[in-house]
């Protein structure tokens, strides 16, 4: 066992927000278990949309009580590995810093942290070494998750309160912020965020919406960004709404990471993809839909089909086959599959809400994210 002071986590951005979102909440949480934390990251304006107070033309700035640094090829000259070395999502470290890393004395913590999936094989390759074939050097697979014998999921320690502190007056305040609601009227409609991906079945589902039970539907600014625009019939920026039939649409700023968990803790029903938004969706204990990256060859259906039957463990019969046949509509490569029933998942909310509470409770009993990767990283050291 050796103490693990400091951290650097190394985030190469594909594309969208979610490596950028998922290694800058790492590292704020890596922060506050007061471990000095580097987040090395190739692409700082990815980084600037989720928290503008960055500078992009800084190569080292402060974020958060961390350390936010450029990483491009200079980044390797004279690189001195802290104490534990996460690559997020087998991001490769160049030649250089590998071999600085292996030349550390005592040795380094290496991780790879992986995605998230609730299939049967990341439990399977949960912690296991992978030595490098040249230096002397063992990286360890690191895999968060939803239930125990995983990493678990990143949650912040204040989480609880912070959200129990978010009365019916902070919501209403907040509401009127973001511009989801003109007035200060209490807003008697359910309440839908929309975060999905372009290739959504959104059209379809938003018309659905217009002969349902009354709704206002939020999309951040940039979130299916041609169709919005289309169906308001004007530019889809911050502020842009319009009503027809009983579907309010509202564009809302795109917003900095607290204030979306606002946003999911506002709303009655959440559209969320990719990954980090999932988690954050968990934490607002309210029903969501998750829309998952995709992948290669389907290879999302599986990890779908995964996540459905381990989330719906203890829902009722009923509910959980209509979650399931949304969200399998909602994920569906074509229109092959017919819309399922708008209003009667609607009727569905408050029995899917006690379930979303029961399940977000045995997840953040299963464990916490930043909390055991610093203690694997001190017992593997
Ligand atoms: O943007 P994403 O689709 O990211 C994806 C996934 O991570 C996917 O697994 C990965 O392979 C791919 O990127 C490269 O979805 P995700 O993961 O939810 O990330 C979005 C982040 O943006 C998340 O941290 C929440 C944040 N966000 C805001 O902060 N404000 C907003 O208004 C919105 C809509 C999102």
């Amino acid at each position: 066992m050796s103490t693990i002071r400091s951290a650097d986590i190394f985030c190469k951005v594909i594309d969208n927000f979610g490596d950028a979102g998922v290694c800058w909440r790492l590292a704020r949480a890596l922060t506050r278990n007061h471990l000095s934390v580097r987040l090395w990251i190739d692409d700082l304006a990815c980084l600037r949309r989720l928290r503008p107070a960055i500078d992009t033309a800084r190569r080292a700035q402060p974020l958060d009580g961390f350390t936010v640094m450029l990483w491009d090829e200079a980044a390797s000259e004279a690189y001195a590995p802290a104490d534990m070395v996460i690559e997020a999502f087998a991001c490769r470290m160049p030649e250089p810093m590998l071999e600085a890393l292996a030349r550390a004395e005592p040795c380094r913590a290496w991780i790879n942290l992986e995605y998230l999936s609730a299939e049967p094989w990341a439990k399977g390759s949960h912690a296991l070494p992978s030595p490098h074939p040249r230096l002397p050097l063992t990286q360890h697979f690191y895999f968060p998750g939803f239930e125990p014998g995983l990493g678990g999921l990143i949650r912040e320690p204040d989480l609880g309160s912070a959200r129990a502190a978010f009365d019916a007056q902070a919501r209403a305040g907040f509401l009127a912020r973001i511009g989801a609601h003109p007035t200060d009227s209490p807003l008697d409609d359910l309440l839908v965020s929309m975060f999905c991906y372009p290739h959504a079945p959104l059209d379809s589902l938003l018309s659905a919406m217009q002969s349902g039970p009354r709704v206002t539907c939020l999309v951040p600014e940039g979130v299916a960004g041609d169709l919005i625009a289309r169906r308001l019939n004007r530019p889809a920026i911050p502020g842009a709404r319009s009503t027809r039939g009983n579907l309010t649409l509202v564009v809302v700023p795109f917003l900095e990471p607290d204030d979306y968990d606002r946003l999911l803790w506002s709303c009655d029903l959440n559209f969320v993809r990719g990954e980090d938004s999932l988690v954050r969706a968990h934490w607002a204990e309210r029903p969501f839909i998750w829309q998952l990256y995709p992948q290669a060859e389907g290879a999302q259906q599986p990890k779908l089909e995964a996540f459905l039957d381990t989330s719906h463990a203890g829902m009722a019969t009923g509910l959980a086959a209509r979650v399931r046949s949304f969200a399998q509509w909602w994920n569906a490569d074509s229109a092959a599959m017919e819309l399922p029933d708008w209003s009667a998942l609607c009727a569905n909310l408050p029995e899917w809400e006690s379930h979303a509470c029961r399940w977000a409770a045995s997840v953040a009993s299963a464990g916490e994210l930043s909390q055991s990767v610093i203690e694997f990283a001190s017992k593997i050291r």
